[in-house]
């Protein structure tokens, strides 16, 4: 392996470290940030450290460099993995795709762009019209999804409120030919600034988001300047995607909508629940295009069948009637992210695509997905969350393992087992049937009668309070940092979060009245018809229990995980460097815990204890045949292989390595180094020498 980067820049690969432990790992993780080089390899895959500033690495000089090139022959970067899973789409075939992880804050988000820029800049070099244009949407296509699905947290600024699951196709000549995109959806609601006031005002709202309930928390601390331009690049994008005016209107229409939702009051006069005011309501009736008389219905009453096959309505009490408005709200978000991710596959989708004519359609898969994250207060979401990565995390210790055995098989050479931490347990504490938290979660859910959030723990506890990675302060009364009755504790791969069941059985079975769906189908607006196919339902139809919100999660997780895990995947390991946001912060203790959890050090082994490198003969052949006198300028043998066998013999190293079926397999980096050592000194000799022959001395 060449050392591209000087020594001072520390190690470019950690395989190339002396000694594989915790400490040199740390070191060199630390120098390379403190010298800006946030990017290290392991093998084939990348680590990088949010830089937390504007680095200047990827403009088009960098592109160019990375273009075709394999990996060991630049630095470590993005673009070299983009490349690689290029490379291997074009070259072999393959569908490919990059998983990128790391907890919340981590720069997944930022990589998962400069990836898309990278495949969009080196594709379609005879800038074909059709794909420039499929181009062109799948970029824009971010943007608009970040308006609409990322919000301020604690732990990140931008934070992905929604995983992002995106395939490129590719025809036979590696250009994009379209895509689709998967979301995985949880947080709801957010949004607003930056309109212009005319919009604004046909919307009934004011500019200001500390107005609205909805806004007030994330509102205080943007500029104003930043969200108008945001917003406006937003717009443009919604319509080179192709909305149409009208859909774009109806986008803002549900927003507004939202908004004044979230200020909508009740009260409670003698006997009847009543909305504050009639404004609103009128409003609302405006914006989704409704009757006001209908509006005030689905706000204030519910339709219930009974036994008997009776319809009848029934008002809501205060609490209902405020928590039926909440879901709503919510609902119109979510509805709202589906359509317009539906909206931008129905441009991006590939069509009429003839395997005959076009030859294989191929796909790179980027994967950008809500990082690991633990608040001071964690719920529903973050358990969601927080599963998700555990089965991430699970498919890259299956992958990695699995790519490295295959391997080994198929080039007949003897394979060595590395132990690690197998997180499988905490996947099936939640997942398992019958037995894990989810089923649990549901079972609690069907349960008719009155099950609370502390039921539910109870027998929570019964079930698992013997599992090592599950603790409940029940069962522990001696842990104080835990509430007696309402907390419960998961022992994650990447650390310990204690989540409050508070509102777990409400946001698992994620109920909305069913009024609010056939008002919305009955509206005149046909965005919003198209949005609720349901509401067409009458209410005696409606019977079948929808699944719960953990099941339908667990299940899209499930199949995003059989997607990926039949693509030959390559890494990105995030790390986040410090909490401050700082470029210049390296938290030692930090650091070392995501290196830990996300099992680097033993990446690093695994790499090394099978074999560190590996060549097919003749690209080892082409590099190194100047270092050995038989096989330079060219060699006389049958084979490449026994060229090969050769050079290494005449350096050496023949116990260090072994020969696969079409490869060399070399054990230690060090090997490596001497022959590129040797083949460093040996260049400017060559160099010279060809000089002499072009100038005609020799
Ligand atoms: P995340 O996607 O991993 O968190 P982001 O990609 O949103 O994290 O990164 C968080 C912030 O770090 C960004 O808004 C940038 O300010 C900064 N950052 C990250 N990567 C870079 C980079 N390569 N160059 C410069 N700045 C960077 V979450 O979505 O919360 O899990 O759910
Ligand atoms: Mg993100």
């Amino acid at each position: 392996m060449a050392e591209l980067e000087g020594l001072e820049f520390g190690k470019s690969d950690f395989v190339l470290l002396d000694e594989v432990n915790m400490e040199q790992f740390m070191e060199n993780l630390k120098l390379r940030f403190e010298k800006a080089r946030i990017y290290t390899f392991i093998g084939e895959v990348v680590v990088s450290v949010n830089p937390y500033k504007q680095m200047d690495i990827y403009g088009k000089e960098a592109i160019d460099a990375y273009r075709g090139r394999e990996l060991y022959e630049n630095p470590p970067h993005l673009y070299a993995v983009a490349d690689a899973a290029y490379k291997a789409m074009k070259r072999r075939a393959k569908d490919t795709c990059i998983v990128i992880s790391g907890e919340s804050g981590a720069g997944k988000t930022e990589a998962s762009k400069y990836i898309m820029q990278y495949i969009a800049a080196i594709t379609n070099p005879s800038q074909r019209a059709e794909v420039e244009s499929v181009k062109n949407v799948l970029l824009k296509s971010n943007c608009v999804l970040e308006a609409f699905g990322n919000a301020k947290t604690n732990r990140n600024d931008n934070s992905s409120r929604f995983g992002k699951y995106m395939d490129i196709n590719f025809n036979f000549n590696g250009d994009p030919t379209g895509g689709h995109i998967n979301n995985y959806l949880l947080e709801k609601v957010r949004l607003l600034r930056g309109g212009s006031e005319e919009m604004l005002g046909s919307l009934h709202l004011q500019k200001d988001p500390v107005n609205y309930v909805y806004t007030r928390e994330g509102a205080a601390s943007t500029t104003s300047n930043n969200d108008r331009s945001s917003h406006r690049a937003v717009l443009s994008a919604l319509q080179v995607i192709g909305f149409s005016k009208e859909e774009i209107d109806s986008i803002y229409r549900i927003l507004g909508t939202i908004l004044i939702l979230g200020n909508l009051q009740f009260e409670t006069d003698s006997e009847s629940v009543q909305v504050v005011g009639s404004e609103a309501v009128s409003h609302i009736a405006g914006l989704t295009t409704t009757e006001p008389d209908n509006v005030t219905k689905s706000l204030l009453y519910r339709t219930v069948a009974t036994g008997g096959g009776e319809v009848i309505e029934k008002g809501h009490t205060e609490k209902e009637a405020c928590f039926g408005r909440d879901a709503f709200a919510k609902a119109l978000y979510e509805r709202l992210f589906c359509w317009i991710v539906a909206r931008i596959n129905a441009v991006i989708e590939v069509k009429d695509y003839n395997p005959v004519l076009h030859g294989k359609n191929t796909v790179i898969g980027v994967l950008d997905i809500y990082g690991f994250e633990i608040f001071d207060n964690n719920s529903f979401e973050q358990f969601c969350i927080n599963y998700c990565n555990e089965k991430l995390q699970q498919l890259f210790i299956e992958l990695i393992l699995r790519q490295e055995q295959d391997e080994y098989q198929r080039e007949g050479i003897t394979w060595r087992h590395i132990d690690y931490f197998n997180n499988q347990i905490i996947v099936d504490l939640v997942e398992q049937p019958h037995k894990g938290i989810i089923s649990v979660l549901d079972e609690a859910c069907l349960t008719v009668g009155k099950v609370t959030d502390t039921i539910c723990l109870e027998s929570m506890d019964a079930k698992l309070g013997q599992h090592p990675h599950y603790t409940s302060r029940k069962l522990t009364p001696s842990d104080k940092t835990m509430e007696f009755h309402r907390d419960f504790r998961i022992r994650h791969y990447a650390g310990d979060v204690t989540y409050s069941v508070e509102g777990f059985l409400d946001k698992n079975k994620d109920p909305l009245f069913q009024d609010f769906k056939r008002l919305m189908y009955n509206s005149s607006n046909p965005v919003l018809k198209e949005m609720w196919p349901d509401g067409q339902l009458s209410i005696t139809e409606v019977t079948k229990r929808p699944l719960t919100a953990a099941t339908l999660f667990k299940n899209s997780i499930v199949a995003l995980v059989d997607k990926l895990g039949c693509k030959e995947p390559y890494y990105v390991r995030c790390i986040k460097p410090n909490e401050m946001k700082s470029p210049v912060l390296f938290d030692d203790a930090r650091c070392q815990h995501q290196v830990a959890y996300l099992g680097l050090l033993e990446n690093v082994r695994v790499r090394r204890a099978g074999f560190a490198y590996r060549q097919p003969y003749a690209r080892f052949l082409q590099r190194y045949k100047m270092t050995c006198e038989y096989t330079w300028p060219n060699h006389l043998m049958e084979t490449d292989r026994e060229a090969v066998e050769a050079i290494v013999t005449q350096h050496g190293f023949q116990d260090d390595v072994a020969y696969g079926h079409t490869k060399l397999f070399v054990r230690t980096p060090r090997s490596l180094f001497t022959l590129e050592q040797e083949r460093a000194a040996l260049i400017p000799i060559l160099v010279l020498f060809l000089q002499k022959v072009w100038r005609g001395a020799l």
